[in-house]
């Protein structure tokens, strides 16, 4: 009688921890809209589509912006919500100040309301229009798997993103602490800056007296020197842009790792891929094999797509600001 008492009580244990994680993580999957919103991924890929139209940079905003949001409390579109006057959001931390097409976001959002409301989480809606924007730009296509629920917090101080000036080592320390390899990192920066574009104030210390050696980083092409020495001028006020890939620059393909066996990185991480040990014969393994590198880069980013922390979540109305 005790010992059945017993099993019964560990059963109800199991039964009851089901039911607590099967809405948080079973859940997700590929088409969870398919009934309560139907046409909800048809309506993210046609408006995609139109801004691309438009304006051919916005996969490199889309891609980045999901980065940014999956690597600070998981992928919760917490860097979509507005600073109030109690509460510095991520998107004021200083590492997001480029981050850019919220706008998009919203009228993303705003078509959605109207079609089935307060169904489709701005999380999902980040993750599903960078997968359309990465395919526009001649990426591969994927499944993304949705059901993802929104966050309820948004802090500027818990923005902790690799930097430009990082060791390969020291991003792979930032990578790892979200579950994501050395691979994943090789494979992902080369899938983010194929396309889209840096700002002088990220590389310009490389153009003169880099570390104090009194010279240009003897690591970048001396032409891309003179180059970007003359596109970022003594004028930081103006702050102008370049490429990440100096070569098929909207274009996304493996040419990136190309560009950097060339010594023709644009940040000081870009370049270290390519000569630090630890990721230099990735790199040039995905320099040669386009193929591998696509197929890569689905697995990674689904990986990154995944990447979850805490619980808590809603589906906003507004995606600027919790319910
Ligand atoms: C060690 C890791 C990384 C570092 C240090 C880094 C750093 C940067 C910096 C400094 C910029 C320039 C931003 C600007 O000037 O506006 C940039 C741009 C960009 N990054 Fe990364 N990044 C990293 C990884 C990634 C990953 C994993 C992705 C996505 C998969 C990504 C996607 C992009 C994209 C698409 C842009 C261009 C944005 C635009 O054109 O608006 N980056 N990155
Ligand atoms: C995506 O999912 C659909 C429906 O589940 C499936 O038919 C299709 O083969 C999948 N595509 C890829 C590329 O995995
Ligand atoms: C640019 O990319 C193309 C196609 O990937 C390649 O054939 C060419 O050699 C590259 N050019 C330069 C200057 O890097
Ligand atoms: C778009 C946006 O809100 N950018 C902000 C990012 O952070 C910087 C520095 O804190 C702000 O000046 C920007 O306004």
């Amino acid at each position: 009688m005790a010992s059945s008492q017993k099993h019964f009580n560990a059963f109800s244990l199991v039964l009851l921890l089901l039911c607590l994680a099967l809405p948080l993580n079973l859940a997700r999957r590929v088409g969870f809209y398919a009934k309560s919103c139907p046409n909800a991924e048809n309506i993210i890929r046609q408006i995609v589509q139109q801004r691309f139209k438009a304006d051919r940079s916005v996969p490199a905003a889309l891609l980045r912006m999901h980065f940014h949001d999956c690597f600070v409390r998981g992928c919760d579109a917490s860097i979509l919500i507005d600073s109030t006057n109690n509460n510095q959001a991520e998107k004021d931390a200083s590492a997001n100040g480029s981050v850019r097409e919220y706008a998009l976001i919203d009228q993303i959002k705003t078509a959605l309301e109207r079609a089935c409301p307060q169904k489709v989480s701005c999380a999902d809606i980040i993750a599903l229009a960078t997968r359309d924007a990465v395919s526009l730009a001649g990426g591969p296509k994927y499944n993304v798997s949705t059901g993802k629920r929104d966050g309820l917090i948004s802090r500027a101080s818990e923005v902790n993103l690799p930097g430009p000036g990082f060791t390969v080592s020291q991003a792979q320390q930032s990578f790892s602490a979200r579950g994501l390899s050395l691979n994943h990192m090789v494979i992902l920066l080369g899938g983010g800056h194929t396309i889209g574009v840096a700002h002088c104030n990220f590389f310009q210390n490389r153009l003169t007296n880099f570390q104090g050696t009194g010279a240009p980083d003897r690591t970048m092409d001396k032409a891309l020197v003179k180059k970007l020495s003359g596109l970022c001028g003594s004028n930081t006020n103006a702050n102008p842009t370049t490429f990440l890939d100096q070569n098929t620059s909207f274009v996304f393909d493996n040419e990136y790792y190309n560009q950097i066996r060339k010594n023709k990185g644009i940040l000081k991480i870009d370049q270290e891929l390519a000569l630090d040990p630890l990721s230099a014969r990735t790199v040039s393994k995905f320099a040669s094999n386009n193929n591998n590198f696509r197929q890569s880069f689905v697995k990674a980013i689904i990986k990154m797509g995944n990447i979850q922390q805490g619980n808590a979540g809603e589906i906003r109305k507004n995606c600027r600001r919790t319910n």
